[in-house]
């Protein structure tokens, strides 16, 4: 199955709602008046695409509706998926596509960290490259363990501390494996809870600083965001970003969710390019992220005019 089919149907209640907001609307009729725009930047906002995002969406089209004279709102509507497409940040793409990497997988428990970095070092290692799995989740002894059934999982190679071990010395361990095996994707699992939330942000900002210091090649963080959370996930990836300066967001759970317009929020106001998604439990359940295909999942086509 592809990316569209896989997130349309995890998508088909954001949609739904999307359209019944929309149809409201239209019954009014088809004028571009400040009601229409008020009621779309709304209905955008309620599919939990963040109000900034909302906001520029708007504008945006506002805008071309003068410059190209657009008749209605169904013109207007014609537009929308482009102009969800193009809100999401851009880039990213060297993150995992290119040279090597060490990539530093950070967000709060159960979000999906371990579970994405099984499925990105399968990936990786059908795509040919040599992976290694750190385990810096170092808070419970069962987090390691299940990143070593990843590994197994994956058949890469994987490297350990026991349980309470300081999680940055895990990750000059990982490093010198790394250099010693001639890897060239090293990908880095985090805890995601520790005492209080301060905590997690002073060991991970250690960790990250550590790893860019002793690292022969380029580090990047990457926030692990699971997409049932909507707008708390906003609120998280705000705070990781401001500690670890992000280098882009894997957005998980997309297979059965009605709020995935979050991908867009924290995509677009923390310009963080979504560099895949998470739709399934199982080692296969992960995509490489289409803007426009996920603008046709989360709103849908407005094909009816009234
Ligand atoms: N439906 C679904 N479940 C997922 C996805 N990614 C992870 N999970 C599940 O979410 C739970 C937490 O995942 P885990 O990787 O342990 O999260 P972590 O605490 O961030 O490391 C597990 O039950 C996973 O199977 C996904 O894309 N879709
Ligand atoms: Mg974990």
């Amino acid at each position: 199955m592809g990316f569209f089919d896989r997130i349309s149907e995890g998508l088909s209640r954001s949609r739904d709602k999307f359209k019944e907001q929309m149809n409201v609307l239209l019954d009014r009729g088809p004028d571009l008046d400040d009601e229409f725009w008020d009621g779309l930047e709304e209905t955008l906002i309620l599919s939990d695409v963040g109000a900034s995002a909302a906001s520029t969406i708007v504008e945006n089209l506002r805008d071309q509706a003068t410059r190209k004279a657009l008749p209605d709102a169904y013109a207007v509507l014609d537009l929308l998926n482009d102009q969800i497409a193009d809100t999401f940040a851009e880039g990213g793409e060297r993150v995992f596509d290119e040279d090597a990497a060490i990539v530093l997988f950070v967000g709060i428990n159960g979000t999906g960290k371990t579970t994405t970095v099984g499925k990105i070092a399968k990936e990786a290692t059908d795509a040919g490259r040599h992976v290694l799995l750190g385990s810096a989740d170092t808070f419970r002894a069962a987090a390691i363990e299940q990143l070593e059934e990843w590994a197994r999982r994956a058949d890469v190679e994987i490297c350990t501390r026991e349980r309470g071990s300081d999680p940055a010395s895990v990750c000059y361990d990982t490093i010198e494996r790394a250099e010693s095996t001639g890897a060239d994707l090293v990908l880095v699992d985090t805890a995601g809870r520790l005492h209080t939330s301060a905590d997690l942000m002073r060991e991970l900002e250690k960790v990250v600083n550590v790893v860019r210091k002793r690292a022969n090649m380029p580090v990047y963080t990457v926030l692990v965001t699971d997409a049932t959370t909507g707008q708390n996930g906003l609120q998280q990836a705000r705070e990781f970003d401001r500690a670890l300066d992000l280098d882009g967001v894997v957005v998980t759970k997309l297979d059965g969710t009605a709020k995935g317009g979050i991908a867009l929020a924290v995509s677009h106001e923390l310009d963080l390019p979504v560099l895949k998604i998470g739709v399934g439990e199982g080692i296969d359940d992960l995509k490489d992220f289409d803007a426009h295909d996920f603008a046709r999942a989360l709103i849908g086509d407005f094909d009816k005019r009234a």
